[in-house]
């Protein structure tokens, strides 16, 4: 069965004529992103050039993905629009919240049983609105998603970073907050900055042991984390075709990393393949038909440099294999010179656990040819020196890599499978021991890598690499092998080194019928009310929040002034916390649990200038709130990258955090923050940042004349007496500035209902 094909076919049958339109308006020769992005103009927008990187477009997504941990609050708010039924196809999947601790049989059982009443919500609330609900086990997100829903040339949005991961098929796809999705699911138009364009050319061919994540990793190495903020990265180039769908796949996922609105490939035949061999022949005729309108026009492909804001060449035949880490994902090292960085940067060579799977990197290529690896080792008498689990993306790739016999090689050379789900990639994994915070190094082919994120443990030093590396790697028991040049030590005393890995694009045998996990819509279910209990630990009906009163901010307390990296990871964290994805009251006790205080460079320890008492953050924001206090946040560069999660913006509205005034932030938590009502400002002279003090009480005035491009006056008052007034800047649109005053984009949703 093809999916919302109705969906799809209308779209492919307008779109010669809207290209044709496209093509007039701007005049001038195309890139694959600005042939979809214009497509999908919402009918308000109208016809015109909109320019790169400063306006405001909204655009009419074709359909809108949401995992189980973050639908919960996209649902209650989408709940809380009052429609009969979402405007575009719309799906959930149960991915996030399975604990991964004895291999998938124990922990889908476990899981299925703690996550009941969650489960029954999201289930409830699908048959209600007619959403497409993926019961756990069916998979993660992304996975499911482009085996079964991404089509070239079509545009998504889902309340996940990594939603980009459909980049593999065509698919401009993008990490929202769940408010966003409400925008698209209500029939809104869904605004966006129109993006800048990077344009990365492959040449080349990638060979030996070189992957497609080799390719993400360097380009992250040369971008860093925020290297591709407001920007589509295009990928094309002979080297670029010469990749499989899913390997492009890896490649879009990770564009998360670097900060990219969405990466993308043009059509082309490794998609087509894909398309047909996951049973979804008709959408690849549609879509080769339509070729020409799916790829970025033979002007933009000669000239690349007159076309991109940005430009890069990469030689696929010359790159190496990258590590990736710890801590970021972005400090690449080729993997020849690992031994000098790990020595320089003393990093622990022993790794403890090898872990593959994951969103990114479990397609059939990379499972069968990180198995090729662990078949080679047998083959050598080699032995595991370290854990090796694997996390299949999906049950199709499971039973696949089951049925084709690489999970009973995995589990030959002490492999341990985990369910098709997200574990030990978002803090799901109940590690024997990681809680005693000892210093230990693991290495995994997920996407992200930082502090805490795999097993809760800050002292984890974690690396990200390709799989078939990290197999390598798990065998050696040491992150400073190269199984390019470094032999080992086989059970018989000799030394051996390992084949090139080999693998196959697509599985020989097909994908296979298999019961998937999807739940079809019951619509019969339609009139029914949904359920929560009053006394729920896990879900809670939400309140609309205050509007804003008009008046100035004054004598905000100083609540917490951030230093260095502040991802989602530490304003809102994972792992445990992800249970309380649902109640809004409960979650808002991990409150930028996770980040450094300035003033005495601990975690989760601030001063209340009320009492005078160092205490918790949350305690803290709380203890002000009670008192009829606001507060305000301070923060450094690229502020909330990572995740989509918008638990990071309700929190701070919850506790009553007025404004976050950073350096730069991260694009979805900006979005996030302003949705949900909390002014987003940021230094305008980022030395500013230095005049914060630990009592500060801060004022931010003239807010009435707030205004598109118009600076905000901000005075702190410190606590000598004396003050200094700074301004700020903020990047509030007319309409954004609407959501601020109405306390909330949602509220303003619901003014208009
Ligand atoms: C992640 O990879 O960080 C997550 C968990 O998938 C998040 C979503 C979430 O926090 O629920 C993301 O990437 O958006
Ligand atoms: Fe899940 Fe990790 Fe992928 Fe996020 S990145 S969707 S946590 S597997």
């Amino acid at each position: 069965m093809i999916f919302d094909f109705e969906v799809i076919k209308t779209f492919y049958g307008e779109l010669a004529g809207k290209i044709s339109v496209i093509r007039q308006t701007l005049g001038h020769p195309l890139t694959v992103s600005e042939k979809i992005l214009y497509s999908h103009l919402y009918e308000k927008s109208g016809n015109k050039t909109f320019r790169r990187g400063i306006d405001y477009v909204d655009f009419a997504p074709d359909r809108v993905a949401m995992q189980d941990a973050t639908a919960q609050m996209a649902l209650l708010q989408f709940m809380m629009a009052g429609k009969d039924q979402t405007s575009v196809p719309a799906s959930v999947h149960c991915d996030h919240l399975i604990m991964a601790k004895e291999g998938a049989t124990a922990d889908m059982k476990t899981a299925v049983y703690t996550n009941k009443e969650v489960y029954d919500f999201l289930s409830s609330v699908c048959n209600k609105y007619d959403i497409g609900f993926w019961k756990p086990g069916a998979g993660i997100i992304h996975q499911i998603i482009l085996e079964n829903y991404a089509f070239p040339g079509g545009m998504m949005i889902g309340t996940d970073s990594h939603t980009p991961n459909a980049g593999g098929l065509g698919m401009i796809a993008i990490g929202v907050g769940g408010a966003d999705a409400v925008d698209v699911m209500t029939g809104m138009g869904w605004e966006l900055k129109l993006p800048k364009l990077v344009g990365i050319k492959l040449t080349g061919k990638l060979n030996g042991w070189t992957s497609p994540k080799d390719i993400i990793l360097k380009v992250a190495g040369l971008l860093t984390v925020s290297g591709g903020t407001g920007c589509v990265v295009e990928y094309f180039g002979d080297g670029a075709e010469s990749i499989s769908c899913t390997g492009k796949a890896t490649i879009c996922n990770m564009g998360a990393e670097i900060g990219a609105t969405c990466s993308i490939f043009s059509f082309d035949d490794a998609m087509s393949r894909y398309l047909i061999a996951t049973g979804r022949k008709e959408v690849s005729d549609l879509a080769t038909a339509n070729r020409d309108h799916l790829t970025s026009d033979p002007e933009v492909l000669a000239e690349p440099k007159k076309y991109y804001d940005t430009f890069i060449e990469i030689n696929l035949s010359e790159l190496e294999p990258y590590i990736n880490g710890p801590f970021t994902p972005d400090l690449a090292t080729p993997i020849s010179q690992m031994k000098i960085a790990a020595k320089k940067n003393n990093w622990p060579e022993d790794v403890e656990v090898g872990l593959i799977g994951s969103c990114t990197n479990s397609s059939y290529e990379d499972i069968s040819r990180a198995a090729s690896v662990a078949r080679d080792a047998m083959r050598l008498k080699l032995k595991t020196k370290s854990e090796f689990k694997i996390t299949p993306g999906s049950e199709q790739i499971r039973f696949i890599a089951e049925r084709d016999g690489f999970l009973d090689t995995f589990t030959k050379i002490g492999g341990e499978i985990f369910a098709n789900a997200c574990g030990p990639c978002i803090g799901q994994w109940d590690r024997k021991g990681a809680e005693k915070n000892l210093v230990n190094t693991v290495i995994h082919s997920f996407n992200r890598n930082f502090a805490k994120r795999t097993d809760g443990n800050p002292n984890t030093y974690a690396f990200v690499a390709s799989p078939e590396v990290v197999t390598a790697i798990a065998i050696s028991g040491k992150l400073t092998f190269n199984p390019l040049t470094d032999t080992l030590l086989n059970t018989d005393g000799k030394e051996v080194k390992f084949s090139e890995p080999a693998g196959m694009e697509l599985p020989p045998r097909g994908f296979g019928n298999i019961d998937s996990g999807f739940q079809k819509p019951d619509k019969s279910g339609g009139k029914s009310e949904i359920k929560i209990a009053a006394d729920s630990d896990r879900l809670q009906i939400l309140e609309p929040f205050n509007e804003w009163d008009g008046k100035d901010f004054r004598g905000l307390p100083l609540l917490i002034k951030a230093k260095g990296k502040c991802t989602t990871d530490h304003i809102s964290m994972a792992g445990f916390w992800l249970k309380y994805r649902g109640h809004l009251q409960n979650i808002s006790n991990n409150y930028m649990i996770g980040a450094v205080n300035f003033f005495n460079e601990k975690t989760n320890l601030i001063l209340n200038q009320n009492s005078g008492q160092y205490d918790t953050v949350p305690s803290v924001a709380r203890a002000y709130k009670e008192s009829g206090l606001g507060s305000v946040v301070i923060g450094e560069e690229n502020f909330g990258e990572g995740s989509s999660r918008e638990h990071a913006a309700m929190e701070p509205r919850y506790l009553n955090v007025k404004a976050v005034i950073v350096k730069s932030f991260a694009r979805i938590h900006e979005t996030n923050l302003k949705k949900q009502g909390v002014l987003t400002l940021t230094f305008s002279d980022k030395a500013d940042y230095n005049k914060i003090q630990e009592t500060d009480k801060i004022d931010i005035v003239d807010l009435n004349q707030m205004a598109p491009g118009k600076q905000v006056k901000v005075v702190l008052n410190h606590s000598d007496g004396k003050s200094e007034t700074i301004t700020a800047n903020h990047s509030y649109n007319e309409a954004q500035i609407e959501w601020f005053k109405a306390g909330s984009a949602l509220n303003l949703i619901r003014k208009l209902k």
